[in-house]
């Protein structure tokens, strides 16, 4: 039996880059999709028994209907057209933080030979000779606990298969210091022919027979040096190898230390360092540390204007000191990820009486999302 097992497309994502593409999305939310479809085409051609797809298929809980309706398109194609049968569940990103919301998967139910787990609880499917367990985001840490605890293999089934989002408990690597995500004890990983697991962002095996598959396209500099793509697992004989996918480049420059100097050295500097690479195709990150508030303000905004013209995506990063390195580069991108959370709280809760608008655009001010 052989499952193609991918994760975390965060199709939505990307909405701050600053070039429309036709269509009226940005470049780089057509990046993500880009990437999502190339995994569904090499899947296609590989033709698994079974597909799974470990969670956060979409970044937000309210994707765009315009993004909903294009990931449709391609999990029509890859469960009805081309048979195989596929099993989704919903990651901490797209499961809804109230059952009456629902998850934005639900509205794929309908499609033939998809299998979905979005209800906050475990749900199993048999397909063929395996049976799959999926676990879906929990609402609550003693839901998980709860189903977790029945979370078993059969003696009636050839293969046992968990499907799973979350960080693995005991090993912080696997965090994306997110809101409310859900660890997952080792014990329960060594109890399955194989388990499928989401959430890390990069390709790795976690137990015997545990794997993360990584994301289809980079969202975070913690990935710029992780080849993108899939698991192609056999269970028998067991073997697990990585299918690349093609994915855009993310680049870290050297960092520039802006101590006595002036806006305009600065400028000059990040110049001289941006004009080593071809940026046009590359998200780039460049930071400059101990800078002052007097430097901000002299530092010519027509060059760095230039500079972000030039670039694919440039990611200026202004800093006070030197921040610690060890912070994890996972954890830095949850600041951007806890606006976005709570984003999603006040959307989905009961602001009776309250202007809701008003709310999340002041949230976002305190949050800090409009930096
Ligand atoms: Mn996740």
């Amino acid at each position: 039996m052989k499952i193609c097992h991918f994760s975390d497309s965060h199709l939505g994502a990307g909405e701050s880059h600053r070039r429309l593409a036709p269509g009226g999305l940005t470049e780089r939310q057509e990046d993500l999709i880009a990437g999502f479809i190339k995994a569904v085409d090499r899947i296609i051609d590989i033709k698994p028994d079974i597909c799974i797809h470990s969670g956060d298929l979409f970044h937000t809980v309210r994707p765009l209907n315009s993004i909903m309706a294009r990931a449709a398109e391609q999990l029509h194609r890859l469960a009805a057209q081309n048979n195989i049968p596929t099993v989704i569940i919903a990651g901490n990103h797209d499961a809804p933080k109230q059952p009456r919301v629902g998850a934005a998967i639900d509205v794929f139910r309908q499609i033939d030979n998809l299998y979905i787990a979005s209800s906050g609880r475990m749900e199993v499917f048999q397909i063929g000779s395996a049976r799959i367990l999926a676990l879906p985001h929990c609402l609550t840490g003693a839901t998980l606990q709860e189903e977790l605890a029945v979370c078993k293999p059969s003696a009636d089934a050839d293969y046992n298969i968990l499907v799973v989002h979350g960080a693995v408990a005991g090993m912080p690597q696997f965090s994306m210091a997110d809101l409310g995500e859900q660890e997952i004890p080792v014990e329960v990983l060594n109890r399955f022919d194989y388990v499928a697991l989401g959430h890390f962002h990069n390709f790795c095996q976690v137990a015997p027979k545990a794997w993360y598959s990584g994301s289809t396209e980079r969202l975070s500099q913690a990935e710029r040096d992780s080849d993108k793509g899939f698991a192609v697992v056999d269970l028998e004989p067991f073997r697990v190898r990585f299918e690349l996918v093609p994915s855009r480049a993310m680049v870290d420059l050297r960092k520039i230390d802006a101590t006595g100097k002036r806006g305009d050295e600065v400028a000059t500097e990040l110049r001289r360092v941006l004009d080593k690479v071809d940026t046009s195709d590359k998200i780039v990150r460049v930071r400059v540390d101990n800078v002052t508030p007097e430097m901000l303000k002299t530092i010519p905004a027509d060059t760095l204007a230039e500079l972000r013209e030039k670039a694919y995506a440039l990611d200026l990063q202004f800093e006070k000191g030197e921040p610690d390195e060890a912070t994890g580069e996972f954890g830095r991108s949850a600041i951007g990820r806890l606006d976005l959370s709570f984003a999603e709280f006040l959307e989905a809760a009961d602001l009776k009486g309250f202007d809701r608008e008003r709310l999340i655009r002041e949230a976002m001010k305190y949050l800090g999302a409009e930096e």
